[in-house]
């Protein structure tokens, strides 16, 4: 079983990511997954907070001589922010009381937050809520695109949509486009939109708002059979839906054409199967996105995913104070105006993540060499069938 968890709030003195069930003798570079949580900390939109971080990880433990040991990974993102935090954010208690956030956003975990742990500060909330936890996140995402990457399974993300800007790209973006999405400050394919979504984050900016939008992750080289149909808690789609669901911001996700298939009718929404004696079983087409029956089906997983605009606001919402109940404007805490293209990247962390969790358990094997020995059988398996 491949899993993790995270710990750290955004202004403590950092992020903290263990991460069991990696196999043996995985080749990591450190500087792989600096490049991964470089990429999370791009793109236009972004707030001050990324001027004054660059996120790299420390490793604590589970590596030696740059392969894993297969014992837990540990691995720590100190936040530079600290130093500017370290009265508010104190471990220990404080002689001077510091300032409390009354003023919960619409639209963030504050007020909810607050009530579920009777907390009387929503800072005891937000600073755990914050996005900033998706930096553990990648970094843990890293780990399981190495894994991935050793079977040949690659993906990329690109944004489609900022506000009312829609990219025109029709085309899958492929694993050769991926430098030209990472030389777009919105990780978008088609220059024209590109230039309209900088214009509209430049508008939202200066009226102090924020925007969401639309991007689409590609996983290519998944073998049929990842994910089960045998349990509901088995299917690939809803768990990778859930991952995808988890990041903050996030409102829907479709895999292939999604919301589309819903208004046609059977014959136009299904992929045929065809054969052919050196590809085996294809398809024309892709509109179930790579997954049937809850398990992929050897074609590119395709997923969109919409994100809401960022909550907290330059012109703030209406809310109410938490102690005196009277109506109020809701805090103005820094923060991003738009974080869609670095949302892309974190999905495809938490993807790579799943599908490297899926791969795991169908495969076994505690060392790397164990588990591609059980993988090649397994495409063996398949190819022999033809
Ligand atoms: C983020 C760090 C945060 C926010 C942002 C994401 O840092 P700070 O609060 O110090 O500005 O910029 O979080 C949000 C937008 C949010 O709503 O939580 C990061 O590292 O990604």
């Amino acid at each position: 079983m491949l899993r993790y968890l995270t710990a750290g709030e955004s202004h403590g003195p950092g992020l903290v990511a263990i991460i069991e069930g990696l196999p043996a003798g995985l080749t990591v570079s450190r500087s792989f997954i600096n490049k991964e949580l470089s990429r999370r900390q791009k793109g236009a939109g972004r707030g001050g907070r990324m001027k004054i971080e660059k996120d790299e990880v420390e490793i604590i433990s589970g590596i030696r001589f740059g392969k894993t040991l297969g014992s837990p990974v540990a691995v720590l993102i100190r936040n530079k922010d600290w130093e500017n935090w370290s009265e508010v954010m104190s471990v220990e208690e404080v002689k001077e009381k510091q300032k409390m956030v009354t003023h919960p956003r619409p639209g963030h975990a504050d007020l909810a937050g607050i009530l579920k742990m009777n907390h009387d500060d929503v800072r005891n909330v937000l600073e755990r809520a914050s996005a900033r936890e998706t930096a553990a996140r990648v970094a843990s995402g890293a780990f399981a695109k190495l894994l991935l990457c050793e079977l040949n399974i690659r993906i990329v993300g690109h944004v489609i949509k900022i506000g009312s800007c829609v990219s025109e790209c029709k085309k899958l973006p492929q694993i050769d486009d991926v430098s030209e999405i990472e030389a777009s400050p919105v990780r978008c394919l088609d220059k024209k939109a590109e230039t309209e979504m900088l214009k509209e984050i430049e508008a939202a900016s200066s009226a102090k708002d924020s925007l969401g939008g639309v991007f689409e992750v590609v996983v290519y080289g998944c073998p049929p059979g990842l994910g089960s149909y045998v349990s509901w808690d088995r299917r690939l789609d809803g768990k990778l839906s859930r991952v995808i669901m988890s990041i903050p911001a996030i409102k829907g996700v479709e895999f292939g054409n999604g919301f589309e298939l819903s208004s046609l009718f059977g014959s136009q929404a299904h992929d045929e199967i065809f054969y052919d004696n050196s590809r085996g079983f294809y398809r024309k087409t892709n509109r179930a996105g790579g997954l049937e029956g809850g398990m992929t089906n050897g074609e590119p997983i395709i997923v969109r995913v919409a994100m809401k605009p960022i909550p907290t606001l330059g012109k703030p919402l209406k809310t109410v104070d938490i102690v005196t109940k009277e109506p109020a404007l809701a805090v103005k805490e820094r923060a991003d105006l738009c974080a869609v293209p670095a949302a892309a990247v974190i999905a495809e962390a938490v993807i790579s993540f799943e599908i490297a969790a899926a791969i795991v358990e169908k495969f076994g094997g505690d060392s790397v060499l164990e588990l591609t020995r059980n993988y090649e059988g397994y495409l063996k398996q398949i190819a022999d069938g033809r």
